[in-house]
């Protein structure tokens, strides 16, 4: 059980902030992942025990992935999904796993959220709401917000405990990326409360057969470029998740430092980098390649990005992807002709040789 000074006193902030008795808008990031699902479900107890504040959870875009469906249906947790004008002004709204000026949730501009938790570099945004509990180190909102069940002695139940250590599990990859002792630490404790047998059913969801159709495609677009970096796309897709999926997979291709993965989907371009070493700095990289066409960021060795799009043709498509090739391949100083297609590599003493 952590004692933490800090943690008790921003629990006192927050216990002034929640509506006693009122209602709590919690919005997520859009198309929100299995660490944004579980932290709604663990701050959405915690606002009701400490001041029976109601809470509804909501996000734009959609729940791609069959895991993160599995899961939401294992949890029980309703989400609704919503538009701009669903907000009015005087609306109590906590932002988790996402701030505004992130530019990957639906807050809008002129609503400033009372609470937000967050493990994602600061946003400037973020900086006049009353409430922050932003910690860039960590690696999974779901790490703190177990913190807070625990330091209020709040009794996690078997779904609630499977969901928040699949939001670490997941946003860390294993406790293998990321990952600081405070996640280490609400793992060991969620674990034994947890239903493993559950959670390695809701890892092997079953998935429909256009995923494996969208893998090939992935596969076969996948060029390294200068032994660097492996870049693929997944095309438009109805699951925007297939980015981070796809890239994360790559990455497990040899010799190389970093993967990229595109899908595009209802207009907005979605971008995954995943870096090798834990001092890659995915967040820096990102930015640089969306620049000031979209939003980008997120860890050392993961980050995101959206870049909308002037519409939805495959000739806009085709000119986002080279663009986005060309932007990496500056930022890592590498010649954009200096490319192999990965279906078409020959690998030379277990790393991807150059032309
Ligand atoms: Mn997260």
């Amino acid at each position: 059980m952590p004692t933490d000074v800090t943690n008790l006193r921003k629990l006192n902030k927050l216990l002034d902030l929640l509506p006693r008795g009122g209602e709590l808008k919690i919005v997520l990031q859009n198309n929100p992942d299995p660490d944004a699902l579980a932290s709604a479900a663990g701050f959405k107890l915690l606002a009701q025990e400490l001041s029976g504040t109601t809470s509804s959870v909501i996000f734009s875009g959609l729940i791609g992935r069959a895991e993160n469906r599995a899961m939401l249906r294992y949890l029980g947790l309703s989400v609704s999904c919503a538009a701009p004008e669903c907000f009015s002004p005087g609306d109590a709204v906590a932002c988790l796993d996402t701030q505004p000026g992130a530019g990957n949730n639906c807050v809008p501009p002129d609503v400033t959220p009372k609470i937000i938790i967050d493990h994602h570099p600061l946003q400037d945004r973020a900086r006049s709401s009353p409430f922050t509990d932003i910690r860039s180190n960590v690696g999974a909102t779901s790490t703190i917000i177990t913190q807070y069940l625990r330091l209020c002695d709040i009794a996690i139940d078997i779904r609630l405990a499977t969901a928040l250590l699949y939001g670490i599990k997941s946003d860390t990859q294993d406790l293998g990326r990321d990952v600081t002792q405070a996640d280490i630490d609400a793992y060991l404790f969620l674990y034994p409360l947890a239903n493993k047998r559950q959670l390695a059913r809701i890892e092997r969801e079953p998935v429909p057969a256009v995923y494996f159709q969208q893998l090939l495609r992935a596969l076969t677009r996948a060029e390294v470029y200068g032994s660097k970096i492996v870049i693929s796309s997944v095309g438009a897709t109805d699951s925007p998740d297939a980015a981070a999926e796809t890239a994360d997979m790559l990455m497990r291709l040899e010799g190389i430092e970093w993967s990229l993965c595109v899908a595009f989907h209802n207009g907005v371009a979605y971008v995954s980098l995943r870096g090798a070493r834990a001092d890659s700095d995915s967040c820096d990289l990102i930015r640089k390649i969306v620049g000031d066409n979209g939003a980008g960021g997120g860890h050392d060795q993961c980050a995101g990005g959206q870049i909308p799009l002037r519409n939805k043709s495959n000739a806009e498509m085709t000119r986002r992807m080279k663009d986005i090739i060309s932007r990496t391949c500056e930022a890592l100083q590498i010649d954009p002709k200096d490319k192999l297609r990965l279906t078409s590599m020959q690998i030379v003493n277990g790393k991807a040789p150059s032309q």
